[in-house]
């Protein structure tokens, strides 16, 4: 398989990360939003990473897509979301809240990147600001309350911890959330544990500016 998209994109690193620990060999084009949209819209019309070609040359596109076909190759056994119930519900619940975090975190570093100053909008940024930080603050919370020892789900890693970590560290590396918000101690406490591990510390690259 090929997976498109570079690892400082939490989209990208979440697929990757899932990848790995389910031993789904892939290959890695780490291709940039700026500099190589033009070959990543070969491959998704929208332009946007990740996007994975599976063996037999299908292409698909978002990452909570991709993991879902991974899931259903892994299998029960391999498989790293809840499969019912409300394990599952809870985790999709942390995954959704954890990628519109992402989502609004990537538009305040877009409006930097791509925006000139004189047509920057500071209500518009604070407004995702505001959304970016409840969610975080959201998830931070309802680890707090289990035990910052534990995972977000369950009694062992599932794709709420990867997706979580994945995106608290791209916003704290492009945004540095955790400096602002002493309340992200939890999720801060998780990552660290995550991050330390091989398998998230193979995919742990410096935020990138995307048109450099
Ligand atoms: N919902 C998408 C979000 C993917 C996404 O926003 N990727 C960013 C990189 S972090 C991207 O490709 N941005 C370029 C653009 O949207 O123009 C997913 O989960 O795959």
């Amino acid at each position: 398989m090929l997976l498109i998209g570079m690892f400082d994109s939490p989209f990208v690193r979440r697929v990757a990360i899932t990848m790995k620990l389910m031993e789904l060999p892939f290959e890695h084009a780490n291709w940039s939003i700026g500099r190589d949209f033009d070959r990543i819209r070969e491959y998704n019309p929208l332009g946007r990473v990740p996007a994975l070609v599976t063996d037999d040359g299908e292409k698909l596109l978002e990452s909570g897509a991709i993991l879902d076909y991974l899931e259903e190759r892994a299998g029960p056994d391999r498989g790293l979301l809840p499969r019912s119930g409300a394990e599952r519900r809870q985790a999709l619940k942390l995954m959704a809240l954890a990628t519109g975090a992402a989502d609004k975190g990537a538009i305040q570093v877009y409006e930097r990147v791509f925006r000139p100053e004189e047509k920057r909008h500071q209500p518009w940024t604070d407004r995702c600001h505001v959304q970016m930080s409840g969610s975080l603050a959201a998830i931070d919370r309802h680890l707090g309350e289990r035990g910052v020892s534990q995972w977000l789900v369950g009694r062992r890693m599932t794709q709420a911890d990867i997706t979580a970590v994945c995106v608290f560290t791209f916003l704290n590396d492009a945004l540095r959330v955790a400096a602002d918000a002493v309340m992200l101690q939890s999720l801060a406490m998780l990552a660290a544990r995550c991050e330390s591990l091989p398998v998230f510390q193979e995919t742990r690259v410096p935020f990138f500016t995307p048109n450099s």
